[in-house]
């Protein structure tokens, strides 16, 4: 049950606004233009009917930059919220952890490129291989996400993404495990605007980018064992740029965005991130996920995969014509930037 409640929101970049202002005796002009500011703040009451954390504007970077030699600076923030919570953005992450292991390319511009998925694996020497049960069956997954992924599966980590935002990749991770058996990623869409969920695109200098993971699991006969669809479960936990805090809406476990405003434009620096907390145990075996929604599906198409080599070489694991994979996401796969999806191999 959500109440409905109001909040005032007064922005961090105010509050400090106010302190520089007041101790900066030359400028009565500033001064003045800032209390104006300020009781415009005060009056604006805002009506937001959900549970999340509210940010405003743009985050102090902690790390510039996890992968230098990437296209697009893959760096990470920390936002204090409206309720004095701190968070970091776009996500938390392993990445720079040597305990969790990197997947291996299929597809990866700074590191191995392969035309087909049996080439990938092939180069693979087993020390890949993440042992869960040891006697169990070893699956070889196939992931392409848009940006970044963080996989564990009954709560081992098992691969991470070696490319945290662009160039786009693909990889492979392998394990072997005794079904049943829960699979759950962290999904990243990452931002070069920390906290407002943008990219410069297009001439645009805030463009809300877009996320959308698929994913094919086999065992060692080849055959497919599990693959992302709407029978998977997807919440999210991070989405912005909101522009307008009477915009987003709960319903139950449902965070939904899908009517807020997702135009670019060129000055994000006021807009909105909305913030929830991850579930300690998330990705254990033991997580109960039966009240987060299911994934929604979205086409090749609506992702823009159709002219990236590291998809399109694979299309005979993303598109079999028999168990065609589609892409997943929670409900908005422009705003929600942070998502976890899971399901359990029966
Ligand atoms: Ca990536
Ligand atoms: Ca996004
Ligand atoms: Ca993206
Ligand atoms: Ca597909």
């Amino acid at each position: 049950m959500t109440n409905n409640y109001k909040i005032i929101i007064l922005t961090i970049a105010t509050i400090f606004g106010l302190v520089a202002c007041s101790t900066d005796k030359t400028s009565d002009v500033v001064n003045d233009e800032m209390l104006e500011t300020d009781e415009t703040d005060d009056e604006s009451e805002i009506t937001y009917s959900g549970t999340a954390s509210i940010t405003q504007g743009i985050a102090m970077t902690t790390e510039s930059n996890l992968f230098s030699a990437g296209t697009r600076v893959a760096g990470e923030g920390a936002i204090e919220a409206s309720d004095a919570t701190i968070w970091t953005v776009p996500a938390e992450v392993n990445y720079t952890d040597d305990i969790f292991p990197f997947a291996s390319d299929l597809h990866n511009v700074y590191g191995n490129t392969y035309s087909t998925a049996a080439d990938a694996v092939a180069a693979l020497d087993g020390s890949d291989i993440i042992e869960i049960d040891s006697e169990g069956e070893l699956i070889t997954g196939y992931v392409f996400a848009d940006n970044y992924f963080e996989m564990y599966v009954n709560g081992v980590p098992v691969g991470k993404d070696a490319v945290p935002f662009t160039e786009f990749n693909s990889s492979i991770v392998r394990f072997k495990v005794s079904a049943p058996y829960t699979i759950a990623i962290k999904l990243v869409d990452w931002e070069e605007s920390l906290g407002i969920g943008t990219e410069s695109s297009g001439g645009s200098d805030f463009h809300p980018g877009d996320g959308g993971m698929v994913a094919v699991f086999k065992n060692e006969f080849d055959e497919v064992v599990a693959i992302s669809g709407s029978d998977w479960k997807a919440q999210t936990f991070y989405t912005a740029p909101i522009k307008d805090l009477s915009c987003p809406t709960e319903s139950g476990t449902i965070r939904n965005s899908d009517n807020c405003d997702v135009a670019d434009s060129n000055n994000g620096s006021n807009y909105y991130g909305l913030h929830w907390e991850i579930p300690l145990n998330w990705y254990d075996e033991a997580f109960d996920d039966s009240a987060w929604p299911d994934a929604t599906i979205y086409t090749n198409n609506t992702i823009g995969v159709n002219n990236k080599p590291s998809y399109t070489n694979f299309t005979d694991i993303f598109d079999d014509n028999n168990n065609d994979a589609v892409f997943i996401w929670s409900t908005n796969v422009i705003l929600d930037n942070e998502v976890i999806v899971r399901y359990t191999v029966e």
